[in-house]
């Protein structure tokens, strides 16, 4: 089995860079819209909450540069505002396919509890790896994004 190695993480939502066990998530960058929102309360189902405690939320789209390659794509998503079920919900599609349809983290999570959503086989052949976040209702969000290549693929800016 081919292994996957890191190309790139993103902490969406803040300037500052933290840290998902070993793995370093740079401050937020190659995104266009969205907001900058954060929480100082504690997230459930991860050790290492500082990721998850900063979101950009809102019409957001990232164009990741990297080499043409296929990659695997996890989104670190949590429902760090609204307390009921059906407040928010968000389509994501990662180089313009459906990942996530009508999105109810609450639903999902529950509040300040840690998402994560693995997509794979990622074909990226135009030099950007699209990750778009679409509002359905009041606000789509994210907090963090991990790169990976199955291929040896790489960040080219
Ligand atoms: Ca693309
Ligand atoms: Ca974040």
């Amino acid at each position: 089995m081919r292994q996957l190695s890191l190309v790139h993480a993103i902490n969406s939502g803040s300037t500052s860079a933290a840290k998902i066990g070993e793995i370093t998530y740079h401050p937020d960058n190659f995104f266009t819209g969205g907001s900058l929102s954060a929480t100082e309360d504690p997230i459930s189902g991860t050790v290492d909450d500082a990721v998850y405690q900063t979101e950009r939320y809102g019409d957001t789209t990232y164009e990741i540069p990297v080499s043409n390659g296929v990659y695997t794509v996890a989104l670190h998503l949590v429902e760090i505002f609204h307390q009921t079920t059906g407040a928010r919900t968000f389509n994501i599609s990662v180089e313009g396919s459906p990942a996530l349809s009508n999105l109810d983290l609450y639903k999902l999570a529950g509040h300040d509890t840690a998402f994560e959503y693995w997509v794979r086989n990622v074909n990226v052949q135009d030099g950007r790896l699209s990750i778009a976040l679409r509002t359905v209702l009041e606000n789509a969000t994210i907090s963090g994004i991990t790169i990976y290549s199955d291929s040896g693929g790489r960040l080219t800016q």
